[in-house]
């Protein structure tokens, strides 16, 4: 089994599984070349001139790379230096445009994110319909700095730009009986040529006072510059204690209910993927392991920290089993 495949999102039983990992029975030989190359040529190269040397390869070359064996090297002292913009521009998940994981940017090109609303409803006092421009004159936007950590065991560390999602839900007003929050992706297939047969638009949801605690954001930029469409411009979530799946992309609808949503990745593979899903090192996705991750731009793995390093947000969860509440 190729790593690749361990390491997806996709369940097993999905037909696309199928394909690639017959694909990928045969390693391609400039990958297989360019390895030898690279484990000979170690002690020379930085982490940095690593992730280059990789990039023209194909996405899965890249994740391939993401093996629970942890390469000799000389990059011991991990640290929490910012990811290279253009790592964090160019190795994404954004699967209305492709399973893939490279050259999103170049899908995403013609992706119309001007004008853009976004409808905030349900059980709310004060509905309406926000411009991006609205919202960034309204909220100023602060820079965050947090560590990504996908499902899939790869981590980055990101400046976004953006506001705290509260201030936002305390000017729709939500009624007493809004106990959670669900934010859908805009979706247009004509522009967004990914797999029609994915129960797009995407769909994600937090507990109300998740979405309000102060590390949620809606960012509307990263290094300082407008969201990358392949980053989920104009507007997307991030809950930097959550699994990267939670921060849902290009954001256009949200609403307040009183009851728990059914989310994208739970409803395609309820046995892998749940609504809580907080970065816990403790409990294993059915295919691999969560105990450690690769930081993009690394070679030695580190360990992975209960709730993605975000302890203040235990008392969140206090009481739940959170082996139970994935
Ligand atoms: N609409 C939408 N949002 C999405 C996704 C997606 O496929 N579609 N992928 C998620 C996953 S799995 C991750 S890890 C992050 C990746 O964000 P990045 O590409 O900006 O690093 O976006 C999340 N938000
Ligand atoms: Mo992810």
């Amino acid at each position: 089994m190729s790593n690749l495949e361990s390491r997806s999102h996709l369940p097993p039983t999905h037909p696309t599984t199928y394909t690639k990992s017959l694909r990928d029975e045969i390693t391609p030989e400039p990958l297989y070349i360019s390895r030898r190359l690279f484990i000979a040529g170690l002690g020379a190269l930085s982490a940095t001139a690593f992730l280059s040397a990789c990039t023209p390869f194909s996405a899965s070359n890249m994740t391939s790379q993401d093996g629970d064996e942890t390469i000799p090297g000389n990059s011991d002292n991990l640290t929490n230096d910012l990811t290279p913009y253009d790592d964090i521009a160019n190795y994404n998940n954004f699967y209305e445009f492709t399973y893939g994981k490279e050259g999103i940017a170049e899908l995403a090109e013609n992706f119309q994110t001007s004008p853009w609303t976004v409808s905030v409803g349900g059980l709310v006092d004060n509905p309406g319909d926000y411009s991006i421009e609205d919202l960034i004159k309204k909220y100023p936007p602060e820079e965050r700095i947090y560590r990504m950590r996908c499902v899939e065991a790869w981590s980055m560390v990101i400046p976004w730009t953006g506001f705290p999602l509260y201030k936002l839900l305390a000017d729709v007003k939500p009624q007493p009986e809004a106990r959670f929050v669900r934010f859908e992706s805009f979706y247009d297939p004509a522009q967004m040529p990914g797999d029609k047969s994915l129960p797009f638009p995407y769909y994600e949801g937090l507990r109300l006072d998740e979405a309000n605690h102060d590390l949620t954001i809606l960012a509307t930029g990263l290094y300082d510059k407008p969201l990358p469409r392949q980053d989920g411009a104009p507007i997307r979530l991030v809950v930097p204690w959550k699994y990267g799946f939670k921060s849902a992309k290009s954001i256009q609808r949200i609403t307040l209910l009183p009851d728990m949503p059914s989310t994208f990745w739970s409803d395609l593979s309820p046995n892998e993927y749940g609504f809580y899903a907080n970065v816990n090192p403790n409990v294993d996705h059915p295919r691999w392991s969560q105990s450690t991750e690769r930081r993009i731009g690394e070679l030695k793995r580190r360990p992975t920290l209960m709730f993605n390093g975000y302890d203040e947000v235990a008392s969140l969860y206090e009481g739940m089993d959170l082996r139970k509440f994935f």
